[in-house]
C-alpha cells in the first residue's frame, strides 16, 4: 500500500551530501564482527505495522546497526533491549531483531526516526534534520499514530522540531524532555490530537547503568498502548 511506497521511495534519497557520504563510508568499513557482510549503507524506511496506532521514534539509524541491516533499530544492543521489551508487551513476534529476513513482525506499532540516515557521531546537522522532515511527516499521515514514544532528548527535540514545522501547534517554550513526560499536540484541520511520550533512550549508556530497566520501558510501552486504545 501506500506505506510500502513510502519506504521504498525514502530508501532512495539522496538529499543530504554529507550523510550520503557518511553511510556509504561505513558501509564500505564494516567492523571486524561484520567483516564479509554487506552493509545497506542507505537510507533506513520505517518498521512494522502499517496502520500502527504506536510509533517508536529514536534519532537516526546506528552507522553498524540499522545502516548495516536496514532495519530500523535491528543489529545492535539498543535494538536487543527494545525488541525484547515490544515483545514483552505484545507487540513483537519475537524477542530478537537481527536481520531484515528473521521473521519479525510488529502488530500496532511501528519503528522510524526523524533522521533516515546514520549521521557522525550520531549527530545530524540542523538542516540534515530539516531536510528530512518530510519523509517523517509523510509517515505519520499514512500510519496515523495516537502516540509517538520517542527516545531520548536529542530524538525529542528533533521530534518537536520536525512537527512545529510541519504544521503542529508546538508549545513556546518546547516542553523539555523529560522520562515519562507527555505531551499533547493538535494540527489544525487534523481530526485526532497526537501524544509524545518521552523515554530515557535504550542505549547501553542508559542500559548498562540501570537508569533506563526493562519494567521502566515495559511501563512507558503499556501507557502508549493504553492512550492508543482510548
Ligand atoms: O510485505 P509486507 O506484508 O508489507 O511486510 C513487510 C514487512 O513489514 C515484513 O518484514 C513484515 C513487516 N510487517 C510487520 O512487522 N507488521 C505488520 O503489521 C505488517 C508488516
Ligand atoms: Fe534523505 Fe533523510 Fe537521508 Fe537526508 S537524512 S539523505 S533527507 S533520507
Amino acid at each position: 500500500g501506500d506505506v510500502a511506497a513510502l519506504d521504498a521511495a525514502v530508501t532512495g534519497c539522496r538529499a543530504c551530501p554529507r550523510l550520503v557520504a557518511w553511510r556509504e563510508d561505513v558501509a564500505a568499513h564494516p567492523r571486524a564482527a561484520f567483516r564479509g557482510q554487506e552493509y545497506w549503507g542507505r537510507p533506513v524506511p520505517g518498521f512494522g505495522d502499517p496502520a500502527a496506532g504506536v510509533l517508536v521514534v529514536g534519532l537516526a539509524p546506528a552507522a553498524h546497526g540499522a545502516n548495516r541491516t536496514g532495519r530500523m533499530f535491528t543489529g545492535d544492543r539498543s535494538g536487543d533491549f527494545l525488541f525484547a521489551a515490544l515483545h514483552r508487551v505484545g507487540l513483537a513476534s519475537q524477542p530478537t531483531s537481527v536481520a531484515r529476513d528473521d521473521g519479525l513482525e510488529l502488530h500496532g506499532v511501528r519503528v522510524t526516526a526523524p533522521v533516515r540516515c546514520a549521521p557522525p557521531a550520531n549527530a545530524p546537522t540542523p538542516a540534515e534534520r530539516r531536510t528530512c522532515g518530510p519523509w517523517l511527516d509523510r509517515e505519520l499521515a499514512l500510519v496515523a499514530p495516537r502516540v509517538v514514544v520517542v527516545l531520548g532528548g536529542f530524538g525529542w527535540q528533533a521530534v518537536l522540531a520536525t512537527l512545529a514545522e510541519q504544521g503542529w501547534a508546538v508549545p513556546r517554550p518546547r516542553p523539555p524532555f523529560a522520562h515519562g513526560t507527555e505531551v499533547t499536540l493538535r494540527r489544525s484541520g487534523a481530526p485526532d490530537a497526537l501524544t509524545l511520550l518521552g523515554c530515557f533512550h535504550v542505549s547501553q549508556q542508559n542500559t548498562f547503568t540501570g537508569r533506563l530497566t526493562p519494567p521502566m520501558l515495559d511501563a512507558v510501552l503499556r501507557r502508549a498502548q493504553a492512550i492508543a486504545r482510548t
